[in-house]
């Protein structure tokens, strides 16, 4: 694994800085402090014994047999909770059908054109059973694994709730992938199902999900069924095959709304979810059913002080981690009222997400910094139109947030009544893993404070030494209960990848900084992995798409420092042959050739900011790229160390020819 020394974070030019200087601090309101569900540091006590804090909170699910033992560790696999029997459709849902929850609304929907959709727990029970019944009436079996590919409509989460029901994992691929990502996500954990939907709204537009799912099951020999939920309705325009395709309505309508639920083990796999690393092909997660569960339930409990009278909106999409956790199992798991929104937060006005919380009188958001940075850029009138005041907790997920960024959320979004809570997890580690606890903790802006209680993390330099102040690499040196149990079909991967670089610790692929008080500051990314508009991406997976364009020698992809995604894409490619004679015109139309290859291979979301010819790529004299020079480049800094080069002119003239097309 390449790991660049990590001094100079490439997140946020002035992140170090900040760190340094900034002194605001802001202890929790004596209001939000005394209505909350963790009041005092004693939790803290409670979490050094993390094996007997977290059975404590694993006692909180419903089981049908209880765990024999908490923890099982042969470094680096764990199983939580051994031999415990349980069902996360049961924890997510019947169990609050026993209590007052039955008519509370479980999920409040609204569509990018503005439907509304309230779904009580008795409701969601009911879709839940009878589409569990559907899968299995296509032939889908406990330990079966089924993709989902769908808009954010309600079906989405109805569908993972069914797999879970029939203990058979999903895997959901954000709809912003391309035919061929999802292709290849099929492949890889040979789905025998694919959900999808005719298509979904995002900016007025459609996302054409029925065709690229069609494309991709072209290859694909494990899919038996393609079932269609008729999100758009126009069903003229749906291509169909017989005998393959199977429309969602057609399917639950002779079901009953009475699906036993398997019994599932604590290890069973509950979930795959693809994510980028640091090689070409997307690894994919896997996450179980007991320690995953227990996970999030006590994490959205405890971080986001959740009470049942709280509207709880987090803005991500279920495609990714956060959708996964924090909109569907940690929220339903606590029997809580979890907003979802199909859309843009542009559409068809800057104020949608305001209004969001006006209409439905949200408490809780929970969004990312490139959001917020976004917002501050629109200006405070959108926000400003619109009642705020039912909020009283405001999170923060995805990258590093920078301290302007967090005043303005607290100040302009939270009216300075909100604590921030900056939350530290990856698709990894399933849960938060470094958060405050919002009646307990001080804040500092762009820090997210502490490790949770039961977690273990730490600072450490090269050697792997802890740094006691001091920026350094962010490991975690125990597991815990919702950790990836490994990458699927890749066990040698799940080591190398995460258990190697530090021995006997987890190492997340993040640097951080802990400052005199303790407090954790995340420096985003050590590694080749990119957030762009807080979606994950590789530098290599976006390289293996140029490349594969046959115009294409060899692509150097970097991240930028960018203001408001946090990354911009930039690709430094050498072609095989030269560019026609005319000029400037051909190199744009290689250009547009080239982004829109991307775009096919992966999806819009890789397709590259900027992409930059040049006869040759600064090399070390074994071969490989220097990103770290590239870097140099493309944010206008002075080259670093260039000694190890094996031609140090190639990137002196890069920088130049940079330069000038920039300026
Ligand atoms: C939840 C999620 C994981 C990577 C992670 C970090 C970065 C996430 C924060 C953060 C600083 C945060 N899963 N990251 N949260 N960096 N502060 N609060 O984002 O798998 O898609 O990405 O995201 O670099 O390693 S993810």
């Amino acid at each position: 694994m390449s790991t660049e020394i990590l001094m100079k974070p490439k997140t946020s030019k002035k992140t170090l800085e900040d760190l340094l200087t900034e002194k605001r601090k802001f202890a929790p309101p004596k209001k939000f402090r005394e209505q909350a569900n963790v009041k005092t540091e004693k939790i803290y006590q409670e979490g050094k014994n993390s094996l007997k804090f977290w059975e404590k909170q694993a006692q909180e699910l419903v089981w049908s047999k209880k765990w024999k033992k908490v923890l099982e560790w042969k470094l680096p696999f764990a199983k939580w909770f051994v031999d415990g029997k349980l069902n996360v459709s049961v924890n997510c849902i019947d169990r609050h059908l026993a209590t007052w929850r039955k008519t509370k609304a479980a999920i409040i929907w609204e569509g990018e054109p503005g439907e509304t959709r309230t779904l009580t727990y008795q409701q969601l029970s009911r879709e839940v059973n009878r589409f569990a019944n559907g899968l299995k009436s296509l032939g889908v079996a406990k330990g079966e694994r089924v993709v989902i590919y769908m808009p954010m409509a309600p079906e989405l989460p109805i569908a993972m709730l069914a797999c879970a029901r029939i203990g058979a994992a999903h895997s959901v691929v954000f709809g912003g992938f391309s035919a061929e990502a999802l292709r290849d996500r099929i492949n890889d954990c040979k789905a025998k199902v694919v959900i999808t939907a005719d298509g979904g709204y995002r900016r007025g537009n459609i996302v054409p999900l029925k065709q690229n799912t069609d494309e991709a099951v072209k290859e694909t020999p494990s899919v038996t069924h393609v079932v269609v939920y008729k999100r758009l309705g126009k069903t003229q325009n749906t291509p169909w095959t017989q005998g393959r395709d199977v429309d969602w309505d057609e399917l639950v309508a002779n079901q009953t709304a009475v699906c036993p639920a398997e019994e599932m083990d604590s290890e069973d796999l509950l979930y795959i979810l693809y994510t980028s690393g640091t090689t070409g092909k997307p690894k994919g997660i896997m996450h179980t059913t007991a320690g995953y569960l227990t996970g999030v339930k006590t994490t959205t409990k405890f971080i986001f002080d959740l009470k049942d009278e709280d509207v709880y909106w987090c803005t991500a999409d279920i495609g990714w981690v956060t959708g996964h956790s924090y909109i569907v199992y940690g929220p339903l798991a606590n029997g809580a009222t979890t907003v979802m929104y199909e859309g843009s937060p542009d559409w068809p006005d800057k104020d949608r997400f305001w209004a969001i919380v006006e209409k439905y009188g949200v408490t809780i958001l929970y969004t990312a910094p490139t959001a917020i940075r976004t917002f501050m850029k629109w200006g405070e009138d959108y926000p400003n139109r619109r009642d705020l005041s039912t909020l009283r907790l405001l999170g923060s997920v995805g990258e590093p947030i920078n301290p302007e960024a967090w005043m303005w959320y607290h100040q302009i979004i939270g009216k300075g009544r909100c604590p921030v809570v900056d939350t530290w997890w990856q698709t990894e580690t399933g849960s938060i893993l470094i958060s405050p606890l919002p009646g307990v903790t001080t804040l500092k802006p762009g820090s997210a404070t502490k490790p949770f209680p039961g977690v273990e993390a730490d600072v450490v330099d090269e050697q792997g030494k802890p740094v006691k102040i001091g920026a350094g690499y962010l490991i975690l040196k125990q597991p815990w209960p919702s950790m990836l149990r490994g990458i699927y079909g890749d066990p040698e991967r799940y080591k190398a990848q995460y258990w190697s670089r530090f021995p006997g610790a987890y190492f997340a692929g993040d640097g951080a900084k802990r400052d005199k008080d303790g407090y954790l500051w995340l420096l985003g990314r050590v590694d080749d992995v990119l957030k762009v508009s807080g979606h994950r991406l590789s530098t290599m997976e976006i390289e293996s798409a140029l490349v594969d364009n046959p115009k294409v020698a060899e692509a150097a992809v970097i991240g930028r420092h960018h203001d408001i995604k946090e990354n911009a894409i930039v690709a430094f490619v050498t072609l095989k042959e030269k560019i026609g004679s005319n000029g400037a015109a051909d190199r744009e139309e290689v250009i547009n050739e080239l982004k829109a290859h991307v775009v096919k291979k992966i999806g819009s979301l890789a397709r590259p900011d900027e992409i930059l010819f040049t006869a040759e790529l600064p090399k070390t004299r074994s071969g490989k790229i220097m990103r770290r020079l590239l870097r140099d480049v493309a944010e206008g800094r002075a080259l670093g160390d260039t000694t190890t080069l094996a031609d140090p002119n190639i990137v002196r003239t890069l920088k130049e020819k940079y330069e000038h097309l920039e300026g």
